[in-house]
């Protein structure tokens, strides 16, 4: 049985999943490299005010380390952090990680991937990627951001210098986190402003503490810890999940909740301005109580005139107003598309990943990619990351993954890929799904590629984990014997 090297990118929540399982497979020559000096990926990057989970605490969650001692209904970003931190010293995870070591190649040669971080080389016979799909801040291309005179950052960079009491902050982006970061301040900040471009819309959740009896419960009874994530996972796929692939009644009553907490706006006018141009869901869906409270508050203002450009004192509209303020909060999202890059991927024969996603990223069944033996991406493209739990996304891959290495072992494979054809057929049916879905009712939103397709699952959560449940084994194909030699 042979013992194979694999490499992972990526010590967020997804790479732990896959170091996880992968030991429990038994396998020991495991390897994450992690370019940050720590782990939790967007749970270590994002430490902003009012940063929650908006998937609940019960389901957002590693279905083998279920914890009885969430403290909310949804968690707070702190608490997932240390949640990572736990799982990964708990499960023999931690001694596999390189912290502060960035990869940035990896070529298929001579039946093993050639490994290039930025401390040296390395060698692996598996190599998978979770670098995450909301990674690179993306920073908006304003005339003048840079001669502002107070402080000014990314929310994904968040500079616990800035002092905020008392200070007249400014707040560009109204995406989930624009929102929970406006409802947070508000009322902290003596004035805040917050620059709307698109109206997105919002459904009413609210979020509530645990009480110790319930705790205490759950760490009695793990059985409920058992029962509510199935439960919680029931209730989003049957209701959530299903709205966003399915035009029918789940869709439209998301759509009637969410109109309906927007008529809590008192003032038409600013009812007006926080309309949406496109259906729910269009965009991801912002669950909050508390931000149509927050955006009535006197001291908070929603500027919907486009913003000119920054100068030292403030943001300039395009009506030619200087909005006086002393700190600038960049709420602008991240780039969706950049899947693994700058990663250098190279298949055997030198065919890259620029090459192989010229026309936008397309996987097979979103773990796989055609001509790149025994590469598996965790999050790749199509997973079905609107609204659900990613953690059972990759819980699903992670275990497809498994499978492929356990065939390994067992001397059943060497350098496998899907072939060109099942990936080929596999997207034909995935684009035939997508008029059914949300998404292609008119949205203006980052889950479109350039092509204007959605870059998203178009069937539920669940029906990915039954995909992903079967090997397909005759869809694969080994590679080194196919590829051809380079000159
Ligand atoms: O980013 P976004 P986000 N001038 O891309 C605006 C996840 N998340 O960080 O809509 C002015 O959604 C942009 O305007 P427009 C969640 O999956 C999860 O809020 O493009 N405005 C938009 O309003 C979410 O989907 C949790 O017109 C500019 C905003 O910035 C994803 O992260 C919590 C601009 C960006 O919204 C990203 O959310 C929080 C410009 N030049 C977030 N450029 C969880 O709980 C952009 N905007 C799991």
């Amino acid at each position: 049985m042979a013992d194979p090297r694999v490499v992972i990118v990526g010590a967020g929540m997804s790479g732990l999943c896959m170091a996880v399982k992968l030991l429990d497979a038994g396998v020991r020559d495991l390897v994450l490299y992690e370019k940050a000096p720590s782990l939790g990926g967007t749970w270590r990057d994002n430490t902003y005010p009012g940063l929650t989970c908006d998937v609940p605490s019960r389901f957002y969650q590693y279905s083998f380390a279920l914890n009885p001692g969430w403290t909310h209904r949804y968690s707070p970003g702190p608490e997932i952090r240390d949640y990572l931190e736990r799982v990964a010293d708990a499960r023999g995870v931690r001694r596999h990680i390189v912290f502060g070591t960035e990869v940035t190649a990896a070529e298929h040669s001579g039946g093993r991937w050639r490994v290039t971080t930025t401390r040296g080389t390395d060698e692996a016979d598996f190599l998978i990627s979770a670098t995450g799909v909301l990674h690179h801040p993306r920073h908006p291309d304003i005339p003048g951001l840079d001669t502002f005179a107070g402080p000014a950052f990314h929310s994904a960079r968040w500079d616990h210098g800035a002092r905020l009491e008392g200070r007249r902050v400014a707040v560009v982006g109204t995406g989930s986190t624009g929102v929970q970061i406006t409802t947070a301040l508000a009322g902290r900040a003596s004035r805040l402003l917050l620059f709307q471009r698109t109206a997105q819309w919002v459904f009413p959740v609210g979020n509530h503490r645990y009480t110790d009896l319930t705790r205490r419960a759950h760490r009695r009874l793990p059985v409920l810890d058992r029962l509510f994530y199935r439960l919680h996972e029931t209730l989003l796929s049957a209701l959530l999940a299903r709205a966003l692939v399915a035009p029918g009644r789940r869709r439209d009553l998301i759509d009637r909740i969410c109109r309906r907490h927007l008529e809590t706006v008192a003032d038409p006018e600013l009812r007006r301005r926080l309309t949406p141009p496109d259906r729910p869901m269009c965009k991801r869906l912002i669950g909050s109580r508390g931000f149509y409270e927050a955006v009535q508050r006197d001291d908070v203002d929603v500027v919907t005139a486009p913003i000119d450009h920054v100068e030292p004192r403030g943001v300039v509209t395009a009506d030619g107003v200087l909005h006086e303020i002393d700190v600038l909060v960049l709420a602008t999202g991240f780039d969706a598309h950049a899947y693994l890059r700058p990663i250098r991927l190279t298949a055997p024969g030198g065919r890259t990943l620029e090459d192989a996603w010229r026309d936008g990223p397309r996987a097979y069944r979103t773990v796989a990619l055609p001509g790149f033996p025994n590469f598996f991406m965790l999050m790749g493209p199509h997973s079905p990351i609107g609204n659900y739990s990613l953690i059972a996304i990759a819980e699903a891959q992670a275990d497809y993954v498994c499978g492929w290495v356990r065939r390994y072992r067992a001397g059943l494979c060497r350098s496998v890929a899907p072939t060109q054809e099942a990936t080929d057929r596999y997207n034909r049916a995935l684009r035939d799904a997508l008029p059914r879905t949300v998404w292609t009712s008119g949205c203006r939103s980052w889950y479109l590629g350039k092509d204007g397709l959605p870059e998203l699952w178009p069937w539920t959560p669940r029906s990915h984990a039954r995909m992903l449940a079967v090997p397909h084994l005759e869809e694969f194909t080994e590679v080194d014997a196919l590829a051809p030699e380079r000159g």
